[in-house]
């Protein structure tokens, strides 16, 4: 009967607590929601309830907004060269460069039908996109297997991303790749990678064009082949609606 009786005095701050769960931001589509004003800028979500909360950069310009940001690169300031733990919890400074975390990513995805766009821009000024229809990452224990389709080519950067479809996470000291070697030791990065990639966002931020060594730099081949490091780059979800 004691038991009965504080379950019963406990339940409406359970019921409440679980009202202002459902309230909270899980991405920034829910952010914009909340306001559809708010500028673009780094916002705190919550990708799986209360205990998650994480900062993230909302992209609320581009193509409509409402996109959050998974993962950014604009000036080389960060090291993205880094193991297993860090791609799995996210790293970096969520005003420029950062990466949200595989978890977080996995968590975004699981529930609702996401579509993805990468902006990217080069040294000279010129920018371009790519969007895809459908976009979702497995869990852990799966590889993060990435889920990428529906190719749009209106922002003019082709498609370097389908041929990651399907494909599992790896980082230096995690091979998941359909190549002999590591991928990320060789292209010194970490990526969906397969047998090698198209493209390469997570690699080493150069500045430009550099044949001196292959493949390593911060690329999207369809656009500016593999030894052009670009100046920018981000990926971006939002829900479908
Ligand atoms: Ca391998």
């Amino acid at each position: 009967m004691k038991l009965l009786s504080l379950l019963f005095l406990l339940a409406p701050l359970l019921i409440s607590c679980e009202a202002a769960e459902d309230q909270l931001p899980r991405d920034c589509n829910d952010i914009y929601n909340t306001n559809k004003k708010l500028p673009s800028g780094v916002y705190i979500i919550y990708p799986s309830g209360y205990s998650s909360a994480v900062q993230a950069y909302c992209d609320m310009d581009s193509e409509g907004g409402r996109w959050t940001v998974f993962q950014k690169r604009m000036d080389g300031s960060v090291n993205f060269y880094r193991p297993w733990v860090e791609y799995k919890r996210g790293f970096g400074n969520t005003a420029g460069e950062y990466w949200l975390g595989l978890d977080n990513i996995h968590e975004l995805t699981r529930f609702q039908d996401c579509e993805l766009m990468v902006d990217m821009e080069d040294f000279d000024g010129n920018k371009a996109f790519a969007r895809y229809s459908s976009f979702y990452i497995y869990a852990e224990f799966e590889g993060y297997l990435l889920h990428v389709s529906g190719f749009n080519n209106t922002g003019g950067a082709g498609d370097s991303l389908s041929y990651h479809d399907q494909q599992k996470f790896t980082t230096f000291d995690k091979d998941q790749d359909e190549l002999s070697g590591n991928c990320a030791k060789k292209y010194l990065g970490a990526f969906w990678y397969n047998q090698g990639h198209n493209a390469n966002p997570n690699g080493v931020y150069r500045w430009g064009a550099d044949n001196t060594l292959h493949y390593i730099g911060v690329e999207w081949s369809a656009w500016k082949g593999v030894n052009y490091s670009l100046k920018s780059i981000s990926m971006k979800i939002r829900p479908l609606i």
